[in-house]
């Protein structure tokens, strides 16, 4: 029985920690603590994660942050063949990784992670229209290679088999949809294909505090 903690809530990377565990029908218990408001700013959290950000899991004394790596993390350890969320084949491996690597650099922290510091968060990383807009303008430009992958009708991004990369890109244009980024329509279709998954379902309800907070 795995003795797995999750720690974090409410934000589009904590999501996806949850997301991993419940695509591999894993039971876990959770720390929903938040950001600036200085849940990752204690002593006990800093030790575990000096980079004081969330998420961050725990497996049985194992420490591993960073969203990506727990979704690696979770499916290397406890995927089965039915439900593994990175392929092990080198060269679907490499796809993955490819896709992996663009997601979190191009999507989550050139583009999305700009507009978040500089227009939702001034009071800490300052005003900068200029940057924002560009930063806008630049996910466009790369959503809408997703967009034209997308578009010969695979249902996922690697093909027929949801992967960790789904995972990723989902929360990816669920975030960019709150910014009201506009999204191709084979984006829109992916995006509710995702988030129809009765994991994501389960996740979104258990990324919010109140989830683990109610009184049995
Ligand atoms: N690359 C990291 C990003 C983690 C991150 O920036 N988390 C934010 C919340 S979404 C955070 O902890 N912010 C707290 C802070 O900056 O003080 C990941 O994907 O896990």
């Amino acid at each position: 029985m795995p003795n797995l903690t999750l720690w974090g809530a409410t934000t589009s990377r904590t999501i996806r920690g949850h997301w991993a565990l419940r695509e591999l029908g894993l039971d876990y218990r959770c720390e929903p603590i938040l950001s600036r408001n200085g849940d990752t700013q204690t002593a006990r959290y800093t030790a575990l994660n000096p980079r004081q950000k969330i998420p961050t899991l725990v497996d049985d004394g194992f420490v591993i942050t960073e969203s990506a790596a727990i979704v690696a993390y979770l499916s290397a350890t406890y995927g089965t063949d039915a439900n593994r969320l990175v392929p092990t084949d080198p060269r679907q491996r490499a796809r993955y990784d490819e896709w992996v690597s663009f997601i979190l650099t191009e999507l989550d922290a050139t583009s999305l992670y700009v507009v978040r510091r500089h227009l939702g968060l001034p009071q800490i990383y300052g005003a900068a229209p200029v940057a924002v807009e560009a930063a806008f303008a630049y996910f466009q430009r790369q959503i809408a290679t997703v967009a034209a992958t997308l578009d010969d009708d695979r249902p996922w991004l690697m093909g027929d088999r949801f992967t960790g990369a789904d995972i990723l890109l989902a929360t990816c244009l669920t975030w960019a949809a709150r910014l009201d980024q506009p999204l191709a329509p084979s984006l829109t279709a992916y995006m509710h294909r995702a988030t129809a998954r009765p994991a994501y379902i389960a996740a979104e309800a258990a990324n919010q505090p109140a989830f683990w907070n109610r009184t049995p």
